[in-house]
């Protein structure tokens, strides 16, 4: 009888991952047994209903549409079918509400991202727009505008799909996506209100309800300082669109299924949420949460990734037995394994920071730590998720390469982490300037310390040690370069991984 190689199966994406149950049981042993059906159901769902969904609808790609028949610009965008039920569920199980509801205190950032790990790579990159709608609402709060707060959080918090909201992030133009301070979209006084005038060049999620917006209003001076933050809605209410139009989308390498624009802005009105300059400063919120959004997206990526791989390798022979037991490729996947387990670490102890600052409970330390380790969570597991999907896919041999496995969007899904939400430089560059203030290298010092005593088996304390090792070389490096900001910059990203 001919041969047939069975193919990789997915078991249900809490109950086969044993790090994220642990890590669980002990951030939240008293609240667990609630929340735990709740993470079996998604991870039920990732693992079947929306695999299949996601395997089905492999080939489906968003759609512009400019015009509708009669020739009349109408701008929508097509989704696909995963993406209508990526909505909807995201909406049900409260993937951006639950920091703003606070079921746990504190620990909410920690249930909410378990619950997005476990069902994340089953959703076609609808975490982006998920990750700045938590982004938007997060900022909305912090710059504390009553009236954009009372119409908008309702909305982006909403457990119900028909009234949940998608935020976008209108950054990036041709001048940079790096360096903002460009940015020649201009914000015009129009009676009482502004209206925006210029393009932004990727525009994620162009479906969004909404979106947080940089501009120059009209006589600021150039530079990033000159730049204001905008709220915008992208429909008015008579479903016209807001002064809007998408030139086209970006036919890009991976995340095929979410729609990333060019976008015209003409005319369309928009509100200062702070004042009429600091945009950059301001729009800082957002940037934390979405790049926190990532490293949590990575670690599951990589999981996903993995988990194949290792289900593979029980079912794929070679030189006389499966893979599994070949002791080299044992050693390959356990590899992998100590990757994605630091990035899980690394990403979530990021949310936990977060979720102290969120709930006030706050040291003045922990403040300090979670302003660097977002950035160095972000560049680190950035990198880790495009080399652990690479290397996963190689587990497959050549089916890891063949587009109807399924696996190659592993890779191509991976390799935009690293580069949207700041390029791994950009933020090596962020992390000196949250190394500034006094007390931040104390603070990332103070973490590794606890990491390091927290380890119940000592042998796991050697990576804490051999990281305060390297943090006391970092020290004496940023004393040797306090005088010379271009080896500084030059040594930033070594100084960060
Ligand atoms: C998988 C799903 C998850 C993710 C999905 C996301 C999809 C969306 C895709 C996108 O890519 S959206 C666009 C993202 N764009 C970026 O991330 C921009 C990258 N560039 C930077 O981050 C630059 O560092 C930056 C634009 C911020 C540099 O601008 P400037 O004008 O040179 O900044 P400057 O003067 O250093 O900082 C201005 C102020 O902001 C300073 O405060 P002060 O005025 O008090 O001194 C900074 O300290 C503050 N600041 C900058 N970055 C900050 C920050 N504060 C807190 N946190 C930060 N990260
Ligand atoms: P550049 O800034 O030109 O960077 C080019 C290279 O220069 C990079 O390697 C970078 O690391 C390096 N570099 C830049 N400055 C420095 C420096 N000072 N020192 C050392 N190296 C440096 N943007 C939005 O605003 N909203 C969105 O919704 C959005 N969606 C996106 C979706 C996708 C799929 C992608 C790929 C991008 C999206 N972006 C979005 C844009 C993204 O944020 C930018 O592409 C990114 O920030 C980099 O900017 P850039 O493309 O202008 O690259």
């Amino acid at each position: 009888m001919a041969f047939f190689q069975s193919p990789p199966q997915l078991q249900n994406t809490y109950a086969a991952d044993p790090l994220l149950q642990e890590y669980l049981a002990l951030q939240l042993p008293d609240a667990l047994a609630r929340f735990e059906p709740e993470l079996r159901h998604l991870g039920e769902l990732a693992a079947g209903e929306l695999l299949r969904l996601q395997e089905a609808d492999r080939c489906a790609e968003p759609r512009h549409v400019p015009f509708d028949a009669w020739g009349r610009r109408v701008d929508t965008i097509e989704l696909t079918p995963l993406w209508k039920a990526a909505a909807r569920l995201a909406a049900e199980h409260g993937l951006v509400a639950i920091p703003y509801e606070r079921p746990l205190g504190a620990r909410s950032r920690l249930l909410q991202l378990a619950l997005l790990h476990v069902v994340e790579p089953s959703l076609d990159v609808y975490s982006c727009p998920l990750a700045m709608s938590d982004g938007a609402a997060r900022t909305l709060l912090d710059l504390a505008h009553p009236a954009l707060v009372a119409r908008a959080l309702p909305r982006l918090t909403s457990r119900d799909p028909a009234r949940a909201w998608t935020s976008g992030q209108w950054m990036t133009e041709r001048t940079g996506g790096s360096d903002v301070s460009g940015t020649e979209t201009v914000a015009r006084q129009d009676g009482a209100g502004w209206r925006l005038w210029g393009t932004k060049w990727f525009s994620s999620a162009t479906t969004a309800e909404m979106a947080l917006a940089l501009a120059r209003p009209e006589g600021n001076p150039a530079g990033g300082r000159g730049l204001a933050l905008f709220y915008l809605e992208t429909r008015l209410a008579s479903g016209a669109s807001n002064g809007m139009v998408v030139h086209r989308l970006k036919e890009k390498l991976g995340t095929r299924k979410l729609p990333t624009a060019e976008l015209g802005l003409e005319g369309a009105a928009a509100e200062p949420v702070a004042g009429l300059t600091e945009g950059v400063k301001h729009v800082a919120s957002m940037l934390n949460v979405t790049r926190l959004w990532n490293s949590v997206c990575a670690a599951a990526g990589m999981q996903r990734a993995l988990a194949l791989a290792r289900d593979y390798a029980r079912r794929r022979h070679a030189f006389g037995g499966p893979l599994l037991e070949r002791p080299l490729h044992a050693d390959t996947l356990a590899g992998l394994e100590s990757e994605r387990e630091g990035a899980f670490l690394l990403a979530f102890r990021a949310a936990a920071l977060l979720g102290l600052r969120e709930a006030g409970e706050a040291s003045a330390a922990e403040l300090l730590a979670l302003r660097t380790v977002t950035p160095l969570a972000k560049l680190t597991t950035g990198k880790q998720a495009v080399a652990v999907a690479s290397e996963a896919l190689e587990c497959f041999g050549g089916a890891g390469y063949v587009e109807d496995t399924g696996l190659p969007r592993l890779l191509r899904d991976a390799q935009v982490l690293p580069i949207w939400e700041g390029t791994t430089n950009v933020l090596a560059l962020d992390l000196l300037r949250a190394l500034a203030p006094e007390g931040a290298l104390p603070a990332l010092a103070g973490e590794l310390r606890a990491a390091a005593a927290a380890a119940r088996d000592p042998s796991l304390r050697a990576p804490a040690e051999a990281a305060l090792r390297a943090l006391e070389h970092a020290l004496a490096w940023l004393d040797r370069t306090a005088g010379a900001p271009a080896a500084r910059e030059a040594g930033a990203r070594r100084l960060a991984l």
